[in-house]
């Protein structure tokens, strides 16, 4: 046994490899099934336990000293086969993956775009508001559920550990107040952007989401105008046989309101796991706006009446693309993303 170790050593002092190939060659030869080294081990076992120790401190030196030199060797020429001469510099280089467009941008567009169609623009506002535009001026009572800390973000608290009135808004209504106060009717505008609650994070709900509102005021604007408005965006958006329904509701910024539905957009109304067998999806809430808000705002609610409405970009995008779990769209993991790569 000694013999062959010795000789397995002096091969390794005196080394001569000269290419990759033969590097696998003389790995095999060494280490491989059947190699010299591997059969070492084999007979090892036959040892008689004195001598095992020493052998064994032995084998494995000349092991460790084997792989080295082999990893070493191959390092050596990976990095020759990489070297300039070989590369052809010509080659155009590797197209590196391009970004796509978020889901949610894809949605808010296509929703944008649709509105604009019908002669509406679009107007931005801040995400960090006051009392008056998230809630005075939309017809909230002092004591309404929404003004407490939990369903909404507070910035900051005053001396006496009261929180003052800057928040983040809960709505995109506020960007409305603000156009309605600077702004002589008619008025039509969209208002896309994010929105603030103070909610547990789950599949369903998230404490930021994206909103579309929308709002119309002119002289003798109608639910029926409201009504066939939303039966073309709906069309527009999930396709001409889509229907809708309306179901009385209650916001305060709306008198009377309505919660819309559209026939649902996988069984076309027959029932189905998304639609829960009713053959109806929830996509917005609407109404006419109250004549308290358009006096707040400083509109001649005697001569003016509007309608407004109010969608989730993210509920939206789920019915679109049957995203099962809101987190999806704030993770932004690319495997999820790279499936939105052909929508525009
Ligand atoms: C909704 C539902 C119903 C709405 C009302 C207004 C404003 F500013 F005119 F009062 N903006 N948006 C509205 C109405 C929003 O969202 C579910």
């Amino acid at each position: 046994m000694n013999e062959r170790i010795e000789k397995i050593k002096k091969e390794l002092e005196n080394i001569k490899i000269e290419s990759l190939q033969q590097l696998e060659e003389f790995r095999v030869r060494i280490t491989g099934k059947k190699g010299e080294l591997t059969q070492l081990f084999e007979n090892f076992k036959t040892v008689i336990p004195e001598k095992k120790k020493e052998l064994g401190k032995e084998l494995n030196l000349l092991k460790n000293a084997v792989i080295n030199t082999i990893n070493e060797l191959r390092e050596k020429f990976e990095n020759q086969e990489t070297d300039r001469n070989t590369i052809d510099l010509s080659l155009p280089s590797k197209q590196d993956d391009i970004g796509s467009r978020h889901p949610i941008s894809i949605a808010k567009n296509e929703i944008l775009d649709i509105f604009k169609r019908l002669g509406f623009t679009v107007a931005n506002g801040p995400e960090i508001e006051n009392d008056w535009h998230v809630f005075s001026a939309l017809n909230f009572p002092p004591e309404h559920p929404a003004r407490d800390m939990q369903d909404t973000f507070f910035i900051a608290k005053n001396a006496n550990n009261e929180h003052n009135n800057i928040l983040l808004r809960t709505h995109t209504s506020s960007v409305q107040v603000r156009v309605m106060e600077n702004q002589k009717p008619p008025i039509r505008v969209v208002c896309p952007g994010r929105v603030f609650r103070n909610e547990a994070i789950s599949a369903r709900a998230h404490c930021i989401f994206h909103q579309v509102e929308g709002l119309y005021i002119d002289e003798n604007v109608s639910f029926a105008d409201m009504k066939q408005t939303l039966l073309y965006f709906s069309h527009e958006m999930f396709g001409k046989n889509t229907k809708i329904r309306l179901r009385p509701s209650f916001f305060p910024f709306t008198e009377p309101s309505a919660e819309m539905d559209v026939s649902c957009t996988i069984c076309g109304g027959k029932g189905c796991n998304i639609c829960k067998h009713t053959g109806w999806l929830e996509i917005m809430g609407c109404g006419m706006v109250d004549p308290n808000v358009l006096e707040s705002c400083g509109i001649n609610n005697k001569k003016y009446t509007g309608y407004a409405f109010g969608m989730g970009i993210e509920r939206m995008a789920m019915l679109k693309w049957q995203v099962k779990d809101l987190r999806l769209y704030f993770e932004n993991d690319i495997r999820f993303l790279k499936q939105f790569e052909s929508v525009t």
